[in-house]
């Protein structure tokens, strides 16, 4: 059997994905027609042809104009939807998908609005495709703490619904010491912790996510490889990280995919999880990731094998469910 055929059958977790970063542009055109909102693009083959990035803002930029379009509880519901009908293909069993609730709320968009249709999606994909998902709230780094809080505070009555936090959208001058407080309230109410370090932030930063937001999971990572110091921390604590290959060519955070750190990561005992990020943007879904950084670095079949139990072993579920599932 091929590694491609290998990886595909692998049941995997997917563990670093941003619902609005799987918005299709076809999907995105359906949407806005029937929307009434107006995007500035002509056609599907324009929308790809600007997804060319030259670093994170770059893509931040458009990702944010693309989810204008998303308006009622049906539409979120049918991105999710979308999202877990593709990764079934993938064989991805599990999700743990980040929302960045402010990109809507700051629009008008109701919080209830957004998560009622996401938890539908989800709920679909369990009963239609069996495969289960949890779903994490992202604050957005570039906004204020206080305006976390009030995001915090607009969840409050949809609690159950949601297995962590996570910290995304531009890193660099957005420390995690930024969001002490707003991390703590939420360790509080029983949530898990995740933040976005070292992606493009320094190593100060994944110091900082691991010291003062106390992270349960680590998103990227990518930049801890320069600190090893940081290396033997993360490998004692067994922090998972969950990498995204195709993001970091896209976003030119690795110039090549054999430059990518995924095999000194492996080699130094670090628990590291193969993840699409924002797939629709990026170019590809889980199985994708595995199989083009597979090629490009070599890695075996033993390797990708244990990436496919660390990204079980590094969600959420329960310890129960871990065993019954790897
Ligand atoms: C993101 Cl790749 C990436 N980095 C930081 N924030 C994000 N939000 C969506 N994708
Ligand atoms: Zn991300």
């Amino acid at each position: 059997m091929s590694l491609d055929a290998y990886i595909a059958g692998l049941p995997k977790a997917e563990l670093h994905l941003h619902i609005e970063g799987s918005l299709e542009p076809e999907l995105m055109f359906a949407l806005a027609q029937r929307n009434g909102v107006a995007i500035p693009f002509d056609s599907v083959e324009a929308v790809r042809a600007a997804y060319d990035f030259s670093n994170l803002q770059d893509f931040l930029d458009i990702y944010y104009a693309g989810a204008n379009v998303l308006l009622t509880r049906q539409d979120f519901e049918d991105l999710a939807f979308a999202y877990f009908q593709r990764v079934a293909a993938d064989n991805v069993r599990h999700a743990e998908i980040f929302f960045d609730p402010q990109t809507h709320t700051d629009r008008g968009v109701p919080f209830g609005v957004v998560v009622e249709g996401l938890i539908a999606g989800m709920d679909r994909a369990k009963a239609e495709l069996g495969v289960t998902s949890g779903l994490i709230l992202s604050f957005l780094r570039h906004l204020t703490e206080e305006e976390a809080f009030a995001t915090l505070e607009m969840a409050k009555p949809y609690l159950h619904h949601f297995i962590g936090v996570g910290l995304d959208s531009s890193e660099v001058g957005h420390p995690p010491s930024k969001f002490v407080r707003v991390f703590a309230a939420a360790r509080e109410l029983g949530l898990k912790l995740c933040a976005h370090a070292g992606e493009e932030g320094p190593p100060a930063y994944v110091h900082e996510a691991l010291d003062l937001l106390h992270i349960d999971r680590m998103d990227h990572g990518n930049r801890s490889m320069e600190d090893e110091t940081l290396i033997q921390r993360l490998a004692a604590e067994q922090m998972t990280l969950t990498v995204c290959p195709l993001s970091n060519l896209k976003l030119c955070v690795v110039d090549d995919l054999k430059d990518h750190p995924v095999p000194e990561m492996l080699r130094r005992g670090l628990h590291v999880t193969l993840n699409s990020d924002d797939p629709a943007y990026f170019g590809g879904y889980v199985n994708e990731n595995y199989r083009q950084l597979a090629a490009a670095v070599g890695l075996t079949r033993e390797q990708v094998t244990q990436i496919a139990i660390n990204s079980f072993e590094g969600s959420f579920l329960s310890e129960a469910d871990k065993a019954a599932r790897i």
